[in-house]
């Protein structure tokens, strides 16, 4: 029995082709769609569970953006297309993590920003 403390220790991150399976066969998957755009993320609070798998589907709406989570070493491309980009991994401890588009966008890509809340299990 994994206990969600040795899966935050195990947290794996997988970028992986959208629509693929979860990496650890399974385990159910906490999908959650995000749109980039000038100069957002929607929505802009991500709420997971610690201890949960977690595939984030991410697209452009306008230009190109980039979506990153310093904290949990995530750092991807979103294309200008509209093509989305799935990031896969275990929710981190219970806790705030600063989400920042990594791809100069515009004027206003310093102020784009979002938040991944992750709660504390309940039992
Ligand atoms: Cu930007």
């Amino acid at each position: 029995m994994l206990t969600p403390r040795i899966l935050t220790t195990l947290m794996t991150l997988a970028i992986v082709m959208p629509g693929a399976p979860s990496v650890r066969t399974g385990v159910p998957v906490h999908e959650i769609e995000i749109v980039a755009k000038k100069f957002t993320f929607e929505p802009s609070t991500i709420n997971v569970v610690a201890g949960e798998q977690v595939r984030l589907v991410i697209r452009s709406a306008d230009t190109k953006h980039g979506f990153a989570i310093e904290k949990l070493k995530i750092d991807v491309d979103v294309p200008k297309d509209g093509t989305p980009v799935t990031v896969e991994f275990t929710a981190p401890a219970a806790g705030r993590y600063q989400v920042e588009c990594s791809d100069f966008c515009g004027l206003g890509h310093r102020h784009m920003k979002a938040e991944l809340v992750s709660a504390a299990p309940s039992r």
